[in-house]
């Protein structure tokens, strides 16, 4: 396999209004990034994500880009921009900023223009249709509720949009529009950024006709994403992307593509570097569904972990040697990882932390770290509707509770403190002063009341934080590479309790073991005695028993 820096690099996820304020508005900006570079060199990470940091009216929290090149005046300057590329530079991290490009915000220029007739220079630039007797043109519903069509009586036409009403999608199939995007990625990568996490993008190709989508029997609207996602034309535009801008940079590229297989994913992700680097897939995230499929992601099930196995593992083998897989536990839009897949109380968090960085950093693939998760960070556990900011949960509550009655409120709101992107979206918590050295203003969303405990100075301060064990995954995996390339078997699948799996690579071979409950078990069936312990996440071995949460990595030779 040829070694390239995006397969040897760990990731860390910044969302920006939360991260760090230093103008003393209680939102997160770029000076604030700055002042931590010293603290993502001491984790060891090589690469940011940034999530957007453009101009925006922020209906879905800069998703609504209304200029691609200027920064949103809460988070800064483009001089405070230029600044933090530079400074990032110097400390030898790589910069990817999110390209949000199957929809725009409704006050880009271009929709303002567009929207007006059918005969501008933009008015195709979007997916508007005639009403069909007087309704939206197809039964479309929005990822965030309601239809995924809004009319405008000026044009007498419905314009199409997969998100929020201000998210008006772009329309891929006009060669100007694509040449647009080209620009503006040019524009940020003559700067000298990295790379690009590609939003939503296995969505910009709509099928031919828009035809109706797949409905459950109590949905009010067709599922969108299995409308629309990989749709005809998607690897042949991000082919053309590639020839004309990807492939003239030395950068890496991660798409974001929900509802993909690894069979899909083998063309986006392949290692002939024709489309992109890697992709996001959902596989993982959205087990444990709503077994009524109206109400899809939403519920408070945990996962079952022979279900988990097959996913990751699944992806592991069929993507080894033909296409790079990234791994993630979450992100802005998914709730904690110790409090989804591990165990958020206090007697808990830290080993389940360390155990689900442990299952996931020693895969191959480029793991990503999302802001917080270094620390255990938890959900934030809400118990009112007032208390949420998403619009997607907002709207979910409104559409589920009150308009289809499909669930009675306190189920719905156990679903949010689930599964709600809010959780991930709480401030970082730095340290146990007020709003965890976050902000000294009101901050813009409140600070997680745990932070006295979890916090990045506690954590900095304590040898066994998941923090120190997290810095020696990082630094496991860029001395290894049996970590970074060696193949991957699943052991002992049916084991409801248990994940483990082995690598291998040139006669050497990791055994991974993670306990997945809050109980002893004995577990010898694998021969990790013989080995040597690489890390674990209790400070002794017991051999064949497994403690609560417990993780264990073992070298052997192979024979
Ligand atoms: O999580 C989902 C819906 O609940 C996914 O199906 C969906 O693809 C995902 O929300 C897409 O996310 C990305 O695009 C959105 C934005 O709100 C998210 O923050 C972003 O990550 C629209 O731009």
């Amino acid at each position: 396999m040829k070694s390239t820096w995006f397969k040897d690099s760990v990731v860390y996820q910044i969302y920006p209004q939360s991260f760090q304020d230093s103008n003393h508005d209680g939102v997160g900006d770029l000076k604030g990034i700055q002042s931590r570079l010293d603290y993502l060199n001491k984790l060891g990470v090589d690469v940011v994500w940034l999530n957007p940091i453009y101009t925006s009216p922020n209906q879905d929290n800069g998703y609504d880009i209304a200029d691609y090149r200027s920064i949103q005046s809460r988070y800064g300057s483009m001089d405070d921009f230029d600044e933090l590329l530079a400074d990032m530079h110097e400390h030898d991290l790589k910069l990817i900023m999110d390209l949000v490009v199957n929809h725009t915000s409704d006050q880009h220029h271009w929709f303002q223009e567009s929207k007006k007739s059918k005969d501008n220079p933009y008015a195709d630039y979007y997916i508007w249709r005639d009403p069909v007797d007087g309704h939206e043109p197809n039964n479309w519903g929005s990822f965030f509720s309601g239809p995924a069509w809004t009319y405008v009586p000026e044009r007498g036409q419905y314009y199409l949009h997969l998100f929020a009403d201000g998210q008006p999608d772009l329309n891929w199939e006009n060669e100007k529009v694509r040449e647009e995007v080209y620009d503006l990625m040019r524009f940020w990568l003559d700067k000298g950024v990295d790379g690009f996490r590609m939003d939503v993008i296995n969505l910009i190709s709509k099928p031919a006709g828009l035809p109706d989508a797949p409905q459950a029997p109590d949905a009010p609207y067709g599922n969108v994403e299995q409308a629309v996602a990989n749709g005809p034309r998607v690897n042949e535009f991000l082919q053309e992307m590639n020839r004309e801008v990807l492939s003239k940079y030395d950068i890496m590229t991660v798409g974001e593509c929900a509802g993909t297989t690894p069979d899909e994913a083998m063309h986006y992700a392949n290692l002939d570097d024709t489309e992109l680097n890697m992709i996001f897939q959902f596989e993982h995230v959205n087990l444990s569904p709503n077994e009524n499929p109206a109400l899809t992601k939403w519920n408070d099930e945990p996962i079952d972990l022979v279900e988990l196995k097959q996913v990751f593992s699944r992806w592991q083998t069929e993507l080894d040697g033909k296409a790079w897989n990234s791994l993630y536990w979450n992100n802005h839009d998914q709730p904690r990882a110790v409090s989804r897949f591990g165990n958020d109380t206090p007697e808990y968090r830290e080993l389940a932390a360390k155990m689900l960085g442990t299952i996931l950093h020693m895969m191959q693939g480029t793991p990503y770290v999302y802001e917080g998760e270094e620390l255990g960070m938890t959900n934030v556990h809400f118990k009112q509707l007032s208390d949420y900011e998403d619009l997607e949960s907002i709207n979910a509550y409104h559409q589920f509770v009150d308009e289809e009655q499909l669930v009675d409120s306190q189920t719905m709101l156990n679903y949010l403190e689930d599964r709600s992107r809010d959780n991930a979206r709480t401030p970082m918590q730095w340290d146990d002063s007020t709003h965890a050295g976050f902000t000294d203003a009101t901050p813009w969303y409140g600070v997680n009341p745990n932070y006295t405990d979890i916090n990045a100075k506690a954590a900095l301060a304590d040898d066994e934080s998941v923090f120190y064990y997290y810095q020696k995954l990082i630094q496991l995996r860029h001395d290894s590479e049996l970590i970074r390339y060696g193949s991957y078997r699943l052991l002992d699948g049916d084991n409801p309790d248990v994940y483990a799996y082995e690598r291998e690579y040139n006669g050497q071979k990791l055994v991974v073991l993670g306990n997945f409950t809050d109980q002893t078990l004995v577990y010898g069936a694998v021969e990790q005695t013989q080995g040597k312990l690489l890390i674990g996440n209790y400070d002794d071995d017991q051999g064949e028993t497994l403690r609560p949460y417990e993780a264990k990595v073992y070298l052997v030779d192979a024979e």
